[in-house]
């Protein structure tokens, strides 16, 4: 089953997870460099103050890249390095790297996927309220026309948000992202906002002819425990909170009513105005992030209550408001990454299929999947991450089922070239295909790497060979 011609194969990363270079050419602080100035925010304590140093060996990880015959790259673009504090004029500066990244990866052929926000809000702007305040979607509004001027000339494709259900859910509800506040009612007006956000980026981009408009969500494959009624509506509820409170309004005309009724005793909803709510497509591509799907029952007498045990931590706030009492989470059966998340290729090949067959007509690509291991160097410096191979190989199965019948995915884009910071959990968990040394910044290719090449060069999944 051969994937479709013109099929994307690449990888992602994102600005403060890989740049470094922090305090370089006029860059402002963004809330994740001060969330992790605070103690014990991150488990090693670390920060991407100096990362895989990508703003200065931007060149040799192209050249990896190519290497690897990987057709894409999705990069993000630090708001606070090319408009440092959130406002005013584009700082050249800043925004020429990331006209040299482009211009280096079209000459190796390879397309450039950069993401607007990957979560770094310039700190002067959560000062000012964050995302729960409307103004900070029109400064997003602002900085997409300045991005959109100054790369539209050499980029088709932006995404414009990863991920807005983290840095609603997780800044503003759990805590555990920065900026780290833990107000579930102002996490929902930070989602809306965030929502807002994408709109006001694509009227700024859509004046450029020929603009792709895409937004990269982890939709949530959720599944309820059982087939009984309080279990599939604690599913209803989590479904709402992860996929439609993003996909309503962006694709769907609106805001589910019944989201509203299960969060009526945290917010009333007046944030949202009637003209916020697009009245065409505003998406021309639907970018799906998936590693590991969700299992939610309601609780059973004796359960804990708290909803906090979803993968974030037990101890921390719960992400997910207006649910206390009303949803358990379940970690699911199968072999687990790093991170903790159970294996299980079969959620990307539903969630691909579910969403094509709830949206047919839209585009879809997978814009990050991948997997953490404690990978181990052998004596020679050589990485045999079999677990990793085959956690991508069972994935892009998936895919290729979904497209077999009938899902129009347009690429597949793993998560992530670099082993980098992987946020709350610090330099600890690696996600790379190519393994970095942060003493030396030396770049190894992982066996799932040069898999991941086969696969790239070759359009078709080459077989496991055995560890
Ligand atoms: O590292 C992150 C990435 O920034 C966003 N999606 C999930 C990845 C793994 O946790």
């Amino acid at each position: 089953m051969p994937f479709p011609r013109g099929f994307l194969f690449g990888s992602a990363t994102a600005a403060y997870q890989v740049e470094g270079a922090a305090t370089e050419d006029g860059r402002t602080p963004s809330i994740w460099d001060t969330f992790c100035t605070r103690p014990g925010a991150i488990a090693d304590g670390s920060s991407g103050e100096t990362a895989c140093n990508h703003l200065h060996r931007y060149r040799e990880d192209v050249a990896l890249m190519a290497e690897l015959g990987l057709n894409a790259y999705r990069f993000s673009i630090s708001w606070p390095r090319v408009q440092p504090g959130g406002r005013g004029p584009l700082h050249h500066k800043g925004m020429d790297f990331y006209r040299r990244l482009v211009d280096e990866l079209l000459e190796r052929g390879i397309t450039p996927l950069p993401t607007l926000y990957h979560w770094d809000l310039p700190q002067e702007l959560e000062d000012d309220g964050g995302w729960p305040e409307r103004a900070t979607a029109e400064r997003f509004g602002e900085y997409a026309a300045l991005v959109g001027d100054a790369l539209a000339d050499r980029v088709t494709t932006f995404i414009t948000l990863n991920e807005p259900w983290c840095s609603a859910f997780l800044g503003y509800a759990a805590g555990v992202h920065a900026p780290g506040r833990t107000e579930p009612a102002v996490a929902l007006r930070a989602a809306h906002h965030l929502n807002l956000a994408h709109l006001r980026a694509t009227e700024a981009l859509r004046t450029h002819p020929g603009v792709r408009v895409a937004i990269s969500l982890n939709l949530h494959e959720v599944r309820p425990l059982t087939d009984s009624h309080a279990d599939r509506d604690a599913a209803r509820r989590i479904d709402n909170l992860a996929n439609r409170i993003f996909t309503g309004p962006l694709l769907d005309g609106g805001y589910p009513t019944d989201l509203f009724a299960d969060t009526a005793q945290l917010t009333d909803w007046s944030f949202v105005k009637p003209e916020d709510i697009p009245n065409g497509p505003v998406l021309d591509l639907l970018g799906i992030n998936y590693y590991t799907p969700t299992l939610v029952s309601r609780p059973r007498p004796g359960d804990s209550a708290v909803s906090g045990e979803d993968g974030h931590g037990a101890d921390a706030a719960s992400p997910w408001p207006g649910t206390d009492g009303l949803v358990r989470f379940h970690q699911p059966p199968g072999e687990r990454t790093a991170m903790g998340w159970t294996v299980d290729a079969g959620g990307l090949r539903d969630l691909l299929l579910r969403t094509a067959r709830s949206h047919p007509g839209l585009p879809l690509m997978v814009t990050e999947n991948g997997a953490a291991f404690d990978d181990a160097p052998e004596p020679d410096g050589s990485i045999r991450d079999s677990r990793r191979t085959a956690y991508l190989h069972s994935h892009l199965q998936a895919v290729e089922q979904a497209v077999a019948a009938g899902a129009d995915v347009r690429g597949y884009l793993a998560w992530s070239l670099l082993d980098n910071f992987e946020w709350a959990y610090g330099y600890q968990k690696r996600f790379g295909l190519v393994r970095v040394d942060y003493d030396t910044q030396r770049r190894t290719v992982k066996d799932s790497g040069h898999w991941y090449a086969q696969v790239a060069r070759t359009g078709t999944l080459p077989p496991l060979t055995p560890a």
